[in-house]
Formats: structure tokens, C-alpha cells, sequence
């Protein structure tokens, strides 16, 4: 029985040396596994006479509970100061304020991208992206640009020199190429929209000869304009902030739709300040119309299966409109002062529910 007494003893004073996880159950298997030091002794209970096992079976029973209960207990203690350790070690003060030497702003056009995107993503679309050197195919071709028009011409597009084989790369000139893609490679239904880079060779007030576009693009065997005007209408309003805006549509024309459209919204100006939505004057906002049978064809699509529409609109432009900025060329001049009032919280993620922009 002191035997017993000892050890006990033993294996109480390793419980409570063992100071990981690990040890404790190397310790367990030592004492409880199999082979351990106590089930040993259970073994050896066979051999006794029986008035030896009456005592010595509770007797080593007691003992294998008491250290199967003390080997439990030191677990649940070392796991708790496991716990506290790492929560202690992972502790980050939520209150405090932002590294004061964080500088820097989201650049207008950025900021009305991030925002578009908001709004249409609330609509179902996807965001797509593409390279901003193309090919004749995928920037005019597949689009029902005829082979002498005007828009192929030097004067607007940036091309390439030619290679031997008498191809030529360009910069895109609208973000279109980026649809076709699409179109090329996904089964309907699509819906997409484009932010991106464009190029034309064309400077002026107006005009810089990078500007950025963003198009949208559904694709569905059901589509119509109703769908096209439902859309369009729910983005200026979102866009904009305003409960309600007047459009009207106005017959256009486009390669690469039939019918085309420009879309106009109602506004006034008081003072220096342009109001979306009030007034009497409309002003364009942007170009839009059905996928023409053509584009669908050049894209692999059957337009006897498949309808769709489009629309296109200049980012810089309605930058200037929704935050009153009034001269263009301020956009690309890198002004640290100009980007600090006009920019945006780079921290700030444009969102319907908290907010387009603050
Ligand atoms: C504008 C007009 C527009 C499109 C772009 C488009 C693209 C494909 C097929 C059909 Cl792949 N259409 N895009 C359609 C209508 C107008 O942009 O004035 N943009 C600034």
C-alpha cells in the first residue's frame, strides 16, 4: 500500500511540474496508456488471492480516478493560460487614432469609378477589365465599324507602328473592346460593367488625350429597352442622390447599336452649382441602344437567340458634374493642393448602404 501512497505521490508531483500541453500527455500515456505505470498495476490484480484483490482493486482503482481527474484539471488550466496568453499577445486597442503621418487622397475619378461600381454591383453586374493596347479586331471590327470609318482615322486613335505582317496595335479608344471579350469567351447572361483607361489624340479644354470611360454591357434572351431605361434611370438617381430625375432619350446613332440613343437629364444651374434633376434644361449625359445583330454575329452570339444593350459614359465628366469641378485639365496636373481639396477618404469604401461618398 505505501507503494501505492508513493506512487501516487510521484505522479501527483509530475502533474503538476508538467507545464505544457504536450508533457501533460506524454505524462497521461505515461501513467494511464496501455502500458502505462498504473494500468501495469491492474494488470497484476489476476495474480493476487482474492482477499488481497478486495483490497487492492479499489485501491488502485481510486488511484487511476484521482489521476485521471488530476491530469483533467491541470488540462483545463494550462488550456485557459493558453487562452489568456494568446489573447493577451493579439490585443489591439480599436480606439486608437490613425498613424497621424497617413497622407494622401482618392483622386476624383477613382472615387466616381469606385462608386459606379457600388451601384451596379447593387444591380447584379460584374466589374470586367482589359488591356489598354488592343487590336483592330476587338476595338473596331467586331464592333460594325465599316473599314473606312472616320473614327479608324489618325486623327483619332493612337495606333502602333506596323508590324511585317501588316497588323498595327492601338490604344483603345473606348472601353468597348472589353465587352467583346467578354462576349467571346462567357455565356450569356451578362452583365457587366467597364471602368477603364481610353485614348484619343485630341487636346483642348474639353478634351485630354487620356480620359476615362465606363460602359455596361446586358446580355439575356429577353432584353429590351424598358430594361436599358430602368437601368440607366436607377443609376443617375443613385449616382447623382437625388429621389428623382427626368431623362428623356434621344435617337443617336453608333455602329454598334440599333437602335442608339443619348440619354438627357434634367437640370439648372444656381450660380456656380449644377443641380441634377431640377430645373428646365437637359443636358447629355450619356450614349446607350440595343447590341446591333452585327456585334452580337462577330461575337459567336445568335441574335435570333440572344438580345442585349449597352451604354457608355465619361467618367471625368460626371466626376466634374456630381462634385463641382470645374476645369478638366486640373484632373491630370498632379497638384498635391488640388487633390487634397477635391479628394476622397482613402479609408472611405463607397457603399449604398453608409454612402457613396463623404
Ligand atoms: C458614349 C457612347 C456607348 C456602347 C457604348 C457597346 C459595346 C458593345 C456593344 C454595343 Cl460591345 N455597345 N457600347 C453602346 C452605346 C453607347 O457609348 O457616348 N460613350 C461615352
Amino acid at each position: 500500500m505505501t507503494d501505492l501512497a508513493d506512487l501516487e505521490t510521484d505522479l501527483s508531483a509530475k502533474i503538476d511540474a508538467a507545464d505544457d500541453l504536450h508533457a501533460l500527455e506524454d505524462l497521461r500515456v505515461h501513467a494511464l496508456g496501455k502500458k502505462g505505470v498504473v494500468s501495469e498495476r491492474m494488470k497484476t490484480l489476476g495474480k493476487m488471492s482474492p482477499e488481497e484483490r478486495q483490497v487492492m482493486g479499489p485501491a488502485l482503482n481510486g488511484l487511476k480516478t484521482k489521476i485521471a481527474d488530476a491530469i483533467e484539471a491541470k488540462k483545463a488550466a494550462l488550456e485557459e493560460a493558453a487562452l489568456d496568453a494568446r489573447l493577451a499577445s493579439e490585443q489591439v486597442d480599436v480606439t486608437l487614432p490613425v498613424a497621424p503621418e497617413a497622407q494622401g487622397s482618392i483622386h476624383p475619378v477613382s472615387q466616381v469609378m469606385e462608386e459606379c461600381a457600388a451601384i451596379f454591383a447593387a444591380m447584379g453586374f460584374d466589374v470586367a477589365e482589359g488591356p489598354d493596347i488592343e487590336d483592330d479586331f476587338h476595338n473596331f471590327t467586331a464592333l460594325n465599324f465599316p473599314p473606312d470609318h472616320p473614327a479608324r482615322d489618325m486623327h483619332d486613335t493612337f495606333f502602333f507602328h506596323e508590324k511585317e505582317d501588316g497588323s498595327r496595335r492601338l490604344l483603345r479608344t473606348h472601353t468597348s473592346p472589353v465587352q467583346v471579350r467578354t462576349m467571346m469567351t462567357e455565356k450569356p447572361p451578362i452583365r457587366i460593367v467597364i471602368p477603364g483607361r481610353t485614348y484619343r489624340c485630341d487636346s483642348d479644354q474639353t478634351h485630354t488625350p487620356m480620359f476615362h470611360q465606363i460602359e455596361g454591357l446586358v446580355i439575356d434572351r429577353d432584353s429590351h429597352m424598358g430594361h436599358l431605361k430602368g437601368t440607366l434611370e436607377t443609376f443617375v438617381k443613385t449616382f447623382f442622390e437625388v429621389d428623382d430625375v427626368e431623362t428623356r432619350f434621344r435617337p443617336h446613332f453608333f455602329p454598334f447599336t440599333e437602335p442608339s440613343a443619348e440619354m438627357d437629364v434634367k437640370y439648372e444651374r444656381v450660380g456656380e452649382e449644377i443641380r441634377i434633376g431640377q430645373g428646365e434644361k437637359w443636358m447629355e449625359i450619356l450614349g446607350c441602344g440595343m447590341v446591333h445583330p452585327n456585334v452580337m454575329k462577330n461575337c459567336g452570339l445568335d441574335p435570333d437567340e440572344y438580345q442585349g444593350f449597352a451604354w457608355g459614359m465619361g467618367v471625368d465628366r460626371l466626376a466634374m458634374l456630381k462634385y463641382g469641378i470645374p476645369d478638366l485639365r486640373d484632373f491630370f496636373a498632379a497638384d498635391a493642393r488640388w487633390l487634397r481639396h477635391y479628394g476622397f477618404d482613402p479609408l472611405y469604401a463607397p457603399n449604398l448602404a453608409t454612402g457613396l461618398s463623404r
